[in-house]
């Protein structure tokens, strides 16, 4: 859910993810809906799409640059998600356009990564893929995918990303989470800490480059530093080589689905 003066009247309207169910369903039961303000906070709901795969997450872009603010939207469904942005035709009409299907999708966060001017979008992707993207914006909606992190573990447990410039040096690097509660069984908590399962990575955007010409560059985003509490997770993690988290330089195919 996000707050965005999506029809630039003034006020500030209400963006809502609505994923239908928690519980694991491939049923197509995910919608979104924006809650119009008139001002005075009485809001009147547009459901912008419905029928589709479970939403966790959607916001608000201009990515066409026609100055209509469009949506991405996440959708982690089960078995098949997706990812889309929705360009805003005006009138609370919105044309999807399909930029990934993955499912697992957690968030799906507009920003200028590159610093061309135009926005890109920086997604996650859990669900036994365990991933980050960047969606790299030519300006007109027309979307490059990159694969800047991924883990091999399939157990990952990818839980959030946060953009924000850690290291201040005007790139924005993601803050990323990860420690599923039901891969699991819950180790013994050690005594005088609060969490015993969740890790940070931070990311930073060494140099992302802007230019679109063929063949792409590669991302130079890098992990730059990991906080992993090892004797404080299950022995499942901390003992078995080549499990953890690593980078891959590609997409892996997995089939088995949590
Ligand atoms: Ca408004
Ligand atoms: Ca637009
Ligand atoms: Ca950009
Ligand atoms: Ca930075």
């Amino acid at each position: 859910m996000s707050a965005v003066d999506i029809d630039k009247d003034g006020d500030l309207d209400v963006l809502v993810a609505c994923m239908g169910q928690l519980f694991p369903s491939n049923d197509k039961i995910g919608s979104v809906v924006i809650l119009e303000n008139d001002g005075k906070q009485n809001f009147t709901p547009h459901t912008i799409i419905d029928h589709i795969a479970r939403v966790t997450d959607v916001r608000a872009a201009d990515y066409n640059g026609d100055g209509r603010l469009d949506l991405v939207v996440g959708e982690f469904g089960y078995d098949d998600g997706e990812t889309r942005w929705m360009e805003n035709l005006g009138n609370w009409q919105f044309r999807s356009h399909i930029l990934q299907s993955l499912s697992g999708v957690i968030h799906t966060i507009p920003v200028d990564s590159d610093h061309d001017g135009d926005m890109d979008i920086i997604s996650l992707v859990s669900q036994e893929w365990e991933e980050i993207y960047v969606f790299e914006n030519d300006g007109h909606g027309n979307f490059k995918s990159h694969l800047i992190w991924g883990s091999t573990n399939e157990d990952y447990g990818s839980s959030g990303i946060r953009l924000v410039d850690l290291n201040q040096d005007g790139l924005v690097d993601i803050l990323y989470t990860n420690g599923d509660a039901f891969d699991y069984l819950p180790p013994a908590r050690v005594p005088g800490t609060a969490s015993n399962r969740s890790r940070t990575k931070a990311i930073s955007n060494s140099n992302i480059t802007p230019s679109v010409s063929s063949p792409a560059p590669a991302p130079l985003w890098q992990p730059i530093s990991t906080a992993m509490e090892t004797s404080m997770l299950p022995p499942s993690v901390a003992t078995t080589s080549g499990n953890g988290p690593t980078l891959r330089a590609s997409s892996g195919s997995r089939m088995t689905a949590k």
